[in-house]
């Protein structure tokens, strides 16, 4: 069977992690795509140049012209600007949304059968405009935010614990800004409850509120480190472990921005939701009940996104 083809709009800091994850995973071949050129180029020969070293068998190759995508099975869009300290993903708006412009017809034109997985901030506004660009159908595109952000929560968690990460499970559903909603009734250790957790004496409330302020601002905690962009090991991963889902059909239950019609009593947004991945794409949306706290601050959340929406529709009418 052929090898599967994944694109990578964007060569940045979390394209070219991305190339490099998706190498070491064998997930198939590589095309990166940048505007800045020589980098697309560049950053796929020295990872290709690794594989003799680590023994996986890919092709990796840069382009900067989208007929390089034609036919991919998998899109991972990053192209655009990250944060730099004292902005928030906001303000990144104006100029992502330009980009969202130009990679969605790309990708109308030669890669309408993709399975798309956008990255690029404000995710949720993003997601939401680059569909409408690219007329992709609501079960193939979705955006990658809650699979980091519970990868945030897990690891403070497992570290306050003392356990391993893998017997950490954590919820973060809502948008993906300062009130996105870690949901701590649904996050556990082994199938243990995070609240029960609490009761036995393993932490107390004020640590595991300070946890989920934490991670609320755990992208900005990173980029105040770097100072000159924001984080790329982790949000790679995260959009990989959505990808090989698709690709080999995993159907893995993973907490993503995805499109709405009616769930949650919403209609025509991308929010993070847990969803199931596999070959058909978006397969479901699972639906969880919130109690009252909790309903109040995914609708915050909720908000924020629309306002994000509304923001959009200023700056392009074609979305209005
Ligand atoms: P960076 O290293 O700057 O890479 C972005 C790349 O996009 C650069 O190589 C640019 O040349 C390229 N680019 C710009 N305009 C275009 C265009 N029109 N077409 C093609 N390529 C273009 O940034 P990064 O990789 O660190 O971050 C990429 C995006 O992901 C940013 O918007 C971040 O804010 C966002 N991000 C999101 C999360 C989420 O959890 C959602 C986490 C971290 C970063």
């Amino acid at each position: 069977m052929a090898r599967s083809k994944i694109a990578l709009i964007g060569a940045g800091q979390i394209g070219g992690t991305l190339a490099h994850l998706a190498g070491l995973k064998e997930l198939g071949d590589v095309v990166l795509f940048d505007i800045a050129d020589g980098v697309p180029q560049g950053k796929g020969l020295d990872i290709a140049e690794s594989a003799p070293v680590d023994g996986f068998d890919a092709k990796f190759s840069g382009a900067s012209d989208y007929a390089a995508i034609e036919g991919a099975d998998v899109i991972i869009v990053t192209a655009g600007v990250p944060r730099k300290p004292g902005m928030s993903r906001d303000d990144l708006i104006g100029i992502n949304l330009k980009v969202m412009e130009s990679v969605g017809q790309g990708i109308k034109q030669y890669a309408p059968n993709a399975f798309v997985i956008c990255i690029t901030n404000p995710l949720d506004a993003m997601v939401w405009a680059l569909q409408k660009f690219s007329g992709l159908p609501a079960n193939k595109i979705v955006g990658m935010a809650g699979v980091l952000d519970s990868a945030r929560f897990r690891h403070f968690l497992a570290d306050e614990f003392k356990v391993s990460v893998e017997d950490v499970t954590a919820f973060v559903l809502g948008g993906h800004g300062d009130d996105m909603v870690p949901l701590v009734r649904y996050s556990t250790v082994a199938g243990v409850p995070l609240p029960d957790l609490v009761k036995l004496g393993w932490t107390t409330q004020e640590k595991l509120d300070a946890m989920v302020e934490r991670t609320r601002k755990g992208g900005g905690e990173i980029v105040n480190l770097l100072k000159t962009g924001s984080a790329f090991y982790a949000p790679a991963a995260s959009a990989i472990a959505m990808a090989e889902s698709y690709l080999r059909d995993k159907k893995r239950v993973l907490p993503c921005a995805a499109h709405l019609s009616g769930q949650y009593g919403i209609d025509g947004l991308f929010i993070g939701v847990p969803i199931v991945i596999g070959a058909a794409g978006v397969e479901r949306v699972l639906e969880v009940e919130f109690n009252a706290d909790e309903k109040a601050m995914f609708d915050k959340s909720v908000a924020s996104v629309k306002g994000l929406i509304e923001a959009c529709k200023g700056i392009n009418g074609a979305l209005a």
